[in-house]
């Protein structure tokens, strides 16, 4: 693949000397993509780690920011559309509102991921009450950046067969490749050894689970089966955390519902939006919207692959109460 046609965090000319300076005092490895130095336990390609780095020393926060957490893959589009959403909702009273926000932007160009090199943060309106960001971080290095700022984090959690299987197919779409073992085996190799972009996935996802549980009223944690399989329950939930939940007359009016329609992935596939166009980072919007499926990963496993990386995780997990 042509260097200019990288994914943004996999290009190393925008990394700067201080930053690889940097990267030279900490661990480094590789996965089959590209180079990656670990940072307070977590992996990152060099140019995200420039901006992770950026992030913890600039962003300013306001207490009312909103930031909607996940490892990669794990429905974040899903999640930042519901968001959009329900924020939304009072000002789009009717069933078809042509301005809404979420019928002529694709969800990630609404929500900007804090650790970007491409948006400039301090740009963000303060006059607006609540701001919405979104991270792949691991809950201490976002909390670095927070600096005490009592912000609302959500979680999305999704299983990480599922979620290595999705990242499969959308690397291979970017790269316009073929999905196939010798692409899947090292991908799969680098997660069952915890070295992969914002990994390992363990203790990522246990320092969110954790964080929910030491301050419930500042992190929640969701996950993406129990989204699909109980999608009413699981809006309400989200809703409730944020401040904003909803009146018996919209849930009369099926206002529940109707977000939960305009959020599916059949919908948001089908706007124009999100059927063309690139986001910051160069990735086409059409390659966030696949399967969306609970258990594809049966469909790309083999018995042995399933048992070696369950065997791991329910390892890394023991005694915590979390299962995913
Ligand atoms: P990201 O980490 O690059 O932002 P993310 O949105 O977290 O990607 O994950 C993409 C997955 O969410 C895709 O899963 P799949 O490959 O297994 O199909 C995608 O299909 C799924 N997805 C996207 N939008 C939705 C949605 N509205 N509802 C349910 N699943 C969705």
């Amino acid at each position: 693949m042509d260097h200019n046609e990288l994914p943004v965090n996999l290009r190393e000319d925008k990394v700067s000397d201080e930053t690889k300076k940097l990267i030279s005092s900490l661990p480094t490895d590789k996965d089959s993509q590209g180079n990656l130095c670990k940072y307070q336990g977590c992996w990152y390609y060099y140019n995200t780690f420039q901006a992770v780095i950026s992030f913890q020393k600039h962003f300013q926060p306001q207490d009312t920011d909103i930031i909607l957490a996940s490892t990669p893959k794990s429905g974040t589009t899903w999640l930042k559309a519901l968001t959009v959403a329900l924020l939304e909702r009072s000002k789009h009273h009717d069933d078809h509102p042509m301005n809404h926000p979420l019928l002529s932007n694709n969800p990630h160009a609404l929500v900007p991921l804090l650790e970007s090199s491409a948006p400039d943060l301090t740009k963000f309106s303060p006059s607006s009450s609540t701001r919405l960001f979104s991270t792949h971080m691991p809950l201490y290095t976002l909390k670095e950046g927070l600096k005490g700022s009592p912000c609302k984090i959500v979680f999305m959690c999704r299983n990480a067969k599922d979620a290595l299987i999705s990242r499969m197919h959308f690397r291979c779409k970017y790269e316009k490749i073929e999905v196939n073992s010798s692409v899947l085996e090292p991908m799969f190799e680098s997660l069952c050894r915890g070295v992969t972009f914002y990994g390992p996935i363990w203790d990522n996802v246990l320092s969110y689970w954790r964080g929910s549980l030491e301050d419930p009223n500042h992190v929640l944690f969701m996950k993406y089966e129990e989204m699909k399989e109980e999608p009413c329950v699981q809006l309400k939930r989200l809703a409730e955390f944020l401040g904003f939940p909803f009146t018996e007359q919209e849930e009369d009016r099926g206002v529940v519902e109707k977000i939960l329609e305009l959020c599916s992935l059949r919908s948001l596939s089908d706007l124009e939006a999100n059927k063309s166009g690139k986001t910051v980072n160069g990735v086409d919007h059409k390659f966030f919207f696949r399967k969306g499926e609970v258990g594809d990963w049966k469909n790309h496993l083999t018995p042995e692959m399933e048992s070696k990386i369950d065997t791991i995780i329910e390892e890394k997990l023991r005694g915590s109460g979390l299962s995913f």
